[in-house]
């Protein structure tokens, strides 16, 4: 009896010793983790042991901090930077003028290939020595490197003896969030809004510190912290001082801050008559509040413009052209080198034309009419966010206006809170869609960067999935959407599985096995979704409003909120005919684009009822019919869910319990409701077509009425005004 409660007591001791310490996810991909092994200690030491470091910039001074913290936590000691230059130093930071060693001709050589905000990490000789350097020609730059090197160092990396050179591909890196005054998140499923305005200016939580550095750690350099359906208030000046605020937390670390400008806001706050664009008034007031804004904020970013879209004011109010508008604003920032974001996200349900052809339509004929400071930014995709859209026919279509994408980091349509989705394959294949415009190779990628028209301007955006959840975004894998949007955004190069493993590396472990698996489980997921909710180019089919869960049924009202406008079923088939037969939206992309889509039998099964209007029978590339081939996919669906259910379980023991647990659950729920959207869809399609479910897949449970009865009063994220 004794021997048994001894051997109890020691395997409970030894499990608990064993046992990872617990983890909530707030420190992200930045946790700094105590090294364990002696050799990688000293290798870490061996670089971060007396770093020399320009610390006479503010930037100087968090990099400072940083390394504090990496040190603190991978070596159990803060190792402090040194601020001038010693014989004995392992790595030496900063840009040319502070250190003698960065004016060498062989770091001069170097950075000559390096821009504003790139870097050059690599060995350099000076007097007897040869030392570690990360040069740059600006402060931020020197932040980059160091985040780089700090990303190898936690990652199990090493440097080799190749020096790196990294320039970002794209110049304006933004997150937009869609934080509302009143602190609610439109399609924010992590809490609510991380600013609070009420104890601004003079309260500032320290988690916007750990936002800026996980933002910069990524190379994210602006963030527009207000939502795009506006509220004029941020533009008023106790607002403005409450953003300059935070402007303050955000310089050091390379960020600049943007709002969004509601269109009306010269009649609703500034007592004018009209917020006509070209009225002189108006636009005086557009100048003085830019004048005011800088005066507080001298790096402000710009604005960000939703206008003339969902009910938002604009231009076209007053009879004036989304140009009218949006140059109107970019006279008024370009004095203070502002820019202009303005949302070709428009649609109207009184134009009697498919609503995936209508920012074409009247953003096409205005190429070339906007001022140099002034991008369109342009959703990927030509309806809203789905799981999978065609990239948007605007990219390649304007060469004479600088594009910026808009991608959604927050889950609106792919499981928001509680599904396992990684988006970075989402991401990579709309910007390595090929345009064909002007010519082959034109991907959306290299229109935007710039490279296809020689533009010098370049700007992507993310919304945000952040909030006050403790661990950020609400699904801790929403953390990994946040990193690959700002991987993407420095490297548009870098593909889905060299981000997930880096990601995977820095917030669970290095462990191979680990790694693996959890890859795996990435890189199958927005498949997965895919087909559990709109596989085959089905699309927009969600839940009315609060866009959770299916809704294939959804009708009545506005015909472009409905999923009966797009999907189209009847007893005899399914699809949105966008071919020359039906809308001829196809007429929008290039020959080249057209030609692989307008046949059914060539395009792709991905996009096939996005373009095509098809029969129930008609024979798909793998032989079976359309009916069945739907059907299988959304089991197929369902079934992808399992199997990444069953992986995490392996996983187990791995890493702390708190965090393996959060997941676990997660992925719990997300097959109970892949399994709904699959019951729910299937059911309803069948109501069409009449057709029997094939055998071989899992039969749909329960009836039509039960799922279109269920309803979702608080699903969060919603608009408040709805
Ligand atoms: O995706 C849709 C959302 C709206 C959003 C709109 C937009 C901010 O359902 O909540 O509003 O798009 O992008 O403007």
């Amino acid at each position: 009896m004794k021997i048994r409660l001894f051997v109890l007591l020691g395997s409970i001791l030894l499990f608990s010793a064993l046992k990872l310490p617990a983890e909530d996810g707030y420190e992200l991909w930045l946790r700094y983790l105590p090294e364990t092994d002696p050799e990688r200690r000293e290798y870490i030491s061996g670089i971060l042991g007396q770093v020399v470091l320009d610390l006479s910039t503010s930037t100087g001074q968090v990099i400072d901090e940083e390394i504090q913290k990496a040190t603190r936590g991978m070596l159990g000691e803060a190792l402090p930077c040194r601020r001038d230059f010693a014989k004995r130093a392992t790595l030496v930071i900063g840009t040319p003028g502070r250190f003698g060693i960065f004016n060498t001709d062989a770091v001069r050589g170097e950075l000559d290939g390096v821009g504003p905000e790139g870097y050059f990490m690599g060995r350099v000789s000076y007097g007897k020595r040869d030392y570690l350097v990360i040069a740059a020609n600006e402060p931020a730059g020197a932040l980059y490197g160091t985040f780089h090197l700090l990303r190898i160092l936690q990652s199990g990396s090493i440097l080799t003896d190749r020096p790196i050179t990294e320039n970002p591909k794209i110049r304006h890196r933004l997150l937009n969030h869609w934080d509302n005054p009143d602190r609610t998140v439109e399609r924010g499923y992590a809490g609510f809004s991380i600013w609070d305005w009420h104890k601004l200016p003079h309260y500032i939580d320290p988690g916007i510190k750990d936002y800026a550095r996980a933002n910069a750690s990524l190379g994210i350099n602006g963030t527009v912290i207000t939502n795009v359906n506006a509220n004029a208030v941020v533009l008023t000046s106790p607002y403005i001082e409450k953003v300059a605020a935070l402007a303050e937390v955000f310089r050091p670390y390379g960020i600049k801050i943007y709002l969004t400008a509601r269109f009306s806001s010269p009649a609703e706050i500034g007592g004018l008559s009209t917020s006509d664009p070209l009225d002189p008034a108006v636009r005086e007031w557009w100048v003085a509040k830019a004048d005011e804004i800088y005066a507080s904020i001298p790096d402000f970013g710009g604005f960000l413009v939703k206008a003339n879209s969902e009910g938002q004011p604009g231009p076209q109010d007053y009879g004036r052209t989304h140009a009218d508008g949006a140059n109107m604003l970019a006279d008024a920032l370009a004095p203070h080198g502002g820019i202009v974001m303005w949302r070709a996200f428009v649609y109207s349900h009184e134009i009697a034309e498919d609503r995936a052809k209508q920012a074409y339509n009247e953003f096409v004929p205005l190429d070339g009419r906007f001022r140099d400071n002034v991008f369109i930014q342009v959703k990927n995709g030509p309806i809203d966010f789905q799981p999978r859209e065609p990239f948007h026919p605007l990219f390649g279509a304007m060469p004479g206006t600088a594009l910026a994408p808009e991608l959604q980091i927050t889950q609106e349509y792919l499981g928001q809170g509680t599904h396992l989705v990684y988006l970075a394959p989402l991401f990579e294949e709309c910007l390595d869609s090929d345009t064909y415009l002007p010519r082959e190779g034109s991907t959306v990628a290299r229109i935007i960067d710039g490279s296809v028209d020689n533009r010098e301007q370049s700007a992507i955006a993310g919304v945000s999935n952040i909030g006050t959840d403790r661990n950020w975004t609400g699904h801790l894998f929403g953390q990994a959407n946040w990193y690959a949007f700002g991987r993407l955004a420095w490297d548009h190069g870098l593909s889905s599985e060299e981000i997930a493993e880096e990601w995977i590396k820095l917030t669970f472990g290095k462990d191979p096995f680990l790694v693996g698996i959890i890859r795996e489980i990435m890189l199958s997921s927005r498949e997965a979704a895919v087909n559990y909710m709109t596989p085959l180019g089905l699309h927009h089919i969600m839940g009315e409003g609060h866009h959770y869960g299916p809704g294939p049924w959804v009708s009545g009202g506005r015909p472009d909120w409905t999923s009966v406008y797009y999907h189209r079923a009847d007893s005899m088939g399914i699809g949105f005919d966008r071919t020359a037969s039906g809308s001829n939206a196809l007429r929008q992309y290039a020959p080249e684009v057209q030609e692989i889509f307008s046949d059914p039998e060539t395009c792709p099964d991905a996009y096939l009822l996005w373009f095509h209007h098809l029969p129930w029978d008609f024979t798909m590339k793998s032989g079976g019919s359309l009916w069945e081939e739907l059907c299988r996919k959304y089991d197929a669906g369902v079934r992808s869910v399992g199997r990444m259910r069953e992986s995490w379980q392996k996983v187990e023991g791995k890493m702390d319990e708190e965090r393996y647990q959060s997941v676990r659950s997660l992925l719990k729920i997300q097959e109970i409701e892949a399994r709904w959207w699959r019951n729910a869809c299937l059911l309803y399609f069948q109501s069409h077509s009449g057709l029997p479910f094939p055998p071989d897949i899992e039969q749909p449970e329960g009836t039509l009425r039960e799922y279109m009865n269920l309803r979702f009063p608080y699903a969060p994220g919603i608009r408040p005004t709805w």
